[in-house]
């Protein structure tokens, strides 16, 4: 069977086809696109109209090489939606997770709820991202599409509805909104009722290795694909990411690092860990394939570096990373930055914001290029030291290795500097870990692969 797997980044989109061949998976790139934020008067916009075209165009491309194809899977980053009229129609162009709207929004929450009790049901890490503070944002501004919102669509689940017509709400997106009960895997009623949300736009909830629905007639043509089951899987990247960590069954706990924009550190478990002591050293219980958790961190990753380099060839610099790795491997600077500062989240030059951080808090302000990364390099090791830490205190027994996945895994002096600063090995790869995930996520939906034990056999055969 043939799967393409659809997957949204910060950065960029690709279509990915995927089949089984004697135990291993075959990948081809079919289509890559870009993506990139829109500032629009007051808000910064993903350009959803863009990348539904950019998508239908891979679905061309791949009907227009003969694939026959058995499955489709959309799967990009967390929180954001869409917000649809009973009649399916887009109200208002969907917000970036980046935009100011949610400035002071989970001060404003948790004076009304308290942050222990709603930690105890949804585990979720605040941020001020999350898709709770996007809709608590409206609601507050009396905003008019959400009282004409019939349903809101998570991205992958916006995507997939405009693919086939039904709109519901994949688990694992669904779980990075801080509005699902960790435990019952349902809506966190009780915190969308304290909110007055809306109840009717939190739609069923389908699970990962199902299917959504069928292409719509007019997508079936037009891209010559024929009646294609969309299936649901890990719709959240780092959930499908998680998936192919290609560990083996007796290695527990699964430590992972899913390194891209952003670095998703933590473990896959069986049952959330919802304690005072997890809220505090701020982990959250996302939702996984098979039925497990991963519980994890959400740290900003690759994101301040990928601000560089692209701020650098603005200003006719062109940097690669194969040229300035190597020089901050021999750089020496003495400044660890916090990488979570609201400071680097979203400044206009993220080297100024680098630099002031470090002239303001008495830290060895960098001087060039090379100590600039290496400055972002070893901040991120330390913070994940930090992070594991916290970990290893929450589980039985500390972790033995840690996984690196995704495109960040490429990042040889990083891998070295988490794995000193960690004290554990570092195992890299696959750098293709999302897409990996989405296609054989599908062949557990098609009943080509059991269950998730030989799912991460087939990724470790194929790497
Ligand atoms: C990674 C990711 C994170 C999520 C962030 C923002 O791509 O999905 O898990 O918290 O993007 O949505």
């Amino acid at each position: 069977m043939i799967y393409l797997a659809i997957d949204f980044g910060g950065g960029s989109g690709r279509v990915i086809a995927g089949k089984l061949e004697n135990g291993k998976l075959e990948m081809e790139l079919i289509h890559r696109f870009p993506n990139r934020q829109v500032r629009l008067g007051n808000h910064v916009y993903w350009d959803f109209l863009a990348l539904f075209e950019d998508m239908k165009t891979g679905l061309k491309m791949a009907g227009a090489k003969g694939l026959k194809v058995d499955g489709i899977a959309i799967d990009t980053w967390g929180v954001d939606f869409g917000l649809i009229d009973q009649d399916g129609n887009l109200l208002g162009n969907p917000v970036c997770y980046r935009d100011a709207r949610t400035k002071g929004m989970p001060e404003e929450v948790f004076k009304q709820i308290d942050p222990s009790a709603h930690y105890a049901i949804n585990g979720t890490q605040v941020m001020e991202i999350n898709t709770l503070f996007q809709l608590y944002s409206l609601k507050k501004t009396n905003s008019p599409q959400l009282e004409k919102a019939a349903h809101l669509l998570f991205t992958p689940d916006f995507f997939s509805y405009y693919l086939t017509g039904e709109a519901n709400n994949e688990y694992t997106i669904a779980s990075t909104s801080e509005l699902l009960n960790a435990t019952t895997k349902d809506w966190d009623w009780e915190t969308i009722d304290q909110l007055g949300l809306p109840r009717h736009i939190f739609g069923k909830i389908v699970m990962p290795g199902t299917v959504r629905g069928k292409l719509r007639r007019d997508i079936a043509e037009e891209t010559g694909l024929g009646e294609v089951d969309v299936i649901a899987v890990g719709s959240h990247d780092t959930a499908s990411a998680v998936a192919a960590v290609p560990a083996t069954e007796d290695e527990y706990p699964m430590a992972f690092i899913s390194s891209g924009t952003w670095s998703l550190l933590g473990v896959e478990i069986e049952k959330p860990i919802l304690t005072e002591e997890a809220r505090k050293a701020e982990f959250t219980n996302e939702g996984g394939i098979g039925g497990r958790i991963t519980f994890l961190q959400n740290i900003t990753g690759l994101w301040i570096m990928q601000r560089l380099m692209a701020e650098w060839k603005e200003n006719g610099e062109e940097q690669q990373f194969d040229i300035i790795l190597p020089l901050a491997e021999e750089a020496h600077i003495n400044a660890i930055i916090p990488v979570d500062d609201a400071a680097f989240q979203n400044p206009a030059s993220m080297q100024q914001a680098i630099i002031d951080y470090c002239a303001t808090h008495q830290l060895q302000v960098p001087q060039s290029k090379a100590e600039i990364v290496r400055c972002v390099l070893q901040s991120l090791a330390a913070k994940y030291a930090e992070a594991t830490a916290h970990l290893n205190e929450m589980l039985p027994q500390p972790i033995k290795c840690m996984h690196i996945i995704g495109g960040g895994s490429q990042n040889k002096l990083l891998n070295r500097l988490t794995s000193e600063a960690l004290g554990v090995p570092v195992i890299a790869g696959p750098i293709e870990a999302t897409g990996m995930g989405n296609i054989l996520t599908q062949a557990l939906a098609k009943g080509e692969i059991k269950d998730i034990d030989e799912l991460r056999a087939v990724v470790r055969q194929s790497i």
